[in-house]
């Protein structure tokens, strides 16, 4: 396909490409903007199929960072601001950038105390001149664009291979299924370094629609760009919705041209639900993830009252099954469609193992499709926890801990949440003679992982519920007796 920054650029230069709070580009200011980036990341060295990490908030310079390394062709290894300083380092290591590329606005505490060539966007643009570059002609559909770090039960996160194509097809299908025109503009207020957020850039480019770059999230000035600006789509997860529905005023409405908000990330409650119906805020759910390259699946409004707590029927190039049924029929659900991933980066047999014979892949989640297509999501084969839309592993928190010499087992599990939706808490045993804390294991999480991983309870046991083999029963251990320390 031809470079579809080029393309926007000729086919509508003077519309809106992107709107920031003091300023709008339209596709060729857009253009020249990241050309000229791109010219002096070249001369810094950065080369076609090169691979460069970001380490971005969603601002003006994140968003040209991103473009321009697209237009040179390099694949983009995309950071999680929210890491710690292992976490980083593992995916830096693993993915073998050659730099990492860093905001100057992103909270750069844990990155800058990292031992891996960095480099500052605004350094880079001041310092280095600018000489003629060629931009990639065409993008290909097997080209790898972007790689996204996701965990797992392994305990080690793998990076999610994609491509051009995957976006590509996975713009399609939500435009089929939300109809695009002219007069559309999405609001960015998701991060940039998950698929949420950059499915979004990808979006603009490919259907030619202006973006409101949100820099933080911040309920009362995106409520405000939701009322009084022409804004008509923004992607949530629902405690972002949650968090603009309560900062809402009565009476207050969004304009117009508002058509819908798009969810996504994790489950909504009903309760959620029914006050946007209440406000008339349109709700398109959805379900997809980082290895389908946005969603796959989504709810349109018309169904929404006649099928409560589905996710809705699977796109347009989506195929969607569900296998190992029990008898209720709910099983693993299963998707087919050329938005899925390539692969996991230098783990390409883990990523085999996912796809079944006929190219399905195993997404791990537990579901059941009605008589008429609608999928209903139920669960996880595993245990992951959703907290604000980031996961969390429990094995991967439960491995942190075990280097602690006082921990003699730890369970993590997903406790309800009003804000979050769901929040870690551990149940620990504990050497007696080891004298640790409530507030020792919170320190000890906080530097070793991403704040939002550390469990909010430690709840102190003497065993563990296990079965007559020994194994032990995670989902039993809510009836144990426990001690919070
Ligand atoms: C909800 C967000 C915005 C909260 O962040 P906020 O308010 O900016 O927090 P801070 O001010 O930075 O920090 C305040 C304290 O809160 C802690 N914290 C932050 N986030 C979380 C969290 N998620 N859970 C628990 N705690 C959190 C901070 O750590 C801090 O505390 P201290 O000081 O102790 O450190 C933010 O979490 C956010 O942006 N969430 C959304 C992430 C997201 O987009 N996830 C989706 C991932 N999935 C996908 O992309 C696939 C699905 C998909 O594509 C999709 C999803 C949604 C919509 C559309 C689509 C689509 O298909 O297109
Ligand atoms: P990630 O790859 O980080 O985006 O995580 C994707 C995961 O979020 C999916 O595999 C599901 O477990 C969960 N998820 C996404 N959408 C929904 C939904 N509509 N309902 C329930 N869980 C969801
Ligand atoms: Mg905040
Ligand atoms: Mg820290």
């Amino acid at each position: 396909m031809e470079n579809w920054l080029k393309k926007q650029a000729q086919l509508n230069p003077k519309k809106t490409a992107l709107i920031l709070e003091h300023s709008d580009f339209t596709f060729k200011e857009l253009d020249d903007s990241v050309q000229l980036y791109a010219s002096k990341l070249s001369t810094y060295g950065v080369k076609q199929h090169d691979r460069i990490a970001i380490f971005i908030t969603n601002s003006f310079n994140g968003y040209i960072a991103i473009l321009a390394l697209q237009q040179i062709g390099a694949e983009i290894v995309f950071l999680n601001t929210r890491l710690s300083k292992d976490e980083l380092v593992f995916q830096l290591r693993d993915s073998n950038a050659k730099f990492c590329l860093k905001d100057d606005n992103a909270d750069l505490s844990e990155i800058e105390q990292i031992d891996y060539p960095q480099v500052r966007i605004s350094k880079t643009l001041s310092l280095v001149n600018d000489k003629s570059y060629q931009p990639v002609e065409e993008f290909n559909n097997d080209d790898v664009t972007s790689i996204m770090y996701t965990s797992g039960t392994s305990g080690r996160p793998k990076g999610v291979l994609q491509t051009f194509g995957n976006h590509f097809y996975s713009a399609i299908g939500t435009s089929l299924n939300l109809g695009i025109n002219y007069r559309d503009s999405w609001v960015l207020a998701v991060p940039l370094f998950h698929i949420s957020g950059l499915s979004i850039a990808m979006r603009s480019l490919i259907y030619g629609i202006g973006v409101y770059l949100i820099p933080k999230f911040d309920e009362t000035y995106i409520n405000k760009i939701l009322i009084n600006e022409r804004a008509s789509i923004i992607s949530l997860v629902p405690t972002m919705l949650k968090r603009l529905l309560n900062n809402l005023a009565p009476k207050q409405k969004y304009n117009s041209n508002f058509r819908c908000v798009l969810l996504g990330g994790g489950p909504i409650d009903n309760w959620t639900l029914l006050r946007c119906n209440m406000l008339a805020i349109p709700v398109i759910q959805s379900y997809g993830m980082t290895e389908t390259a946005s969603n796959v699946v989504a709810l349109n409004n018309r169904d929404a009252q006649r099928k409560v707590g589905s996710s809705g029927q699977a796109l347009f190039p989506v195929q969607l099954r569900i296998t190992q049924k029990n008898n209720e029929g709910i099983g693993e659900i299963e998707v087919k469609a050329p938005n899925v991933a390539k692969s996991y980066l230098n783990m390409p047999e883990l990523f085999r193992q996912r796809m079944t014979k006929d190219n399905y892949f195993r997404t791990g989640d537990i579901g059941f499709i009605d008589d008429e297509g609608f999928l209903f999501v139920k669960g996880r084969k595993d245990d992951m926890i959703i907290s604000g839309g980031e996961n969390i592993y429990p094995e991967e928190v439960e491995n942190i801990y075990s280097k602690i010499k006082g921990i003699l087992g730890m369970l993590i599990i997903g406790k309800r949440n009003e804000t979050w939706g769901q929040v870690p808490i551990a149940y620990v045993i504990l050497d007696e003679k080891a004298y640790l804390t409530g507030q020792d294991l919170i320190d000890y999480g906080r530097d070793h992982m991403a704040h939002y991983k550390v469990p909010k309870e430690f709840r102190q046991v003497d065993h563990f519920p296990q079965t007559s083999s020994g194994k032990v029963l995670r989902r039993k251990i809510y009836d144990l007796p426990y001690k919070l320390i």
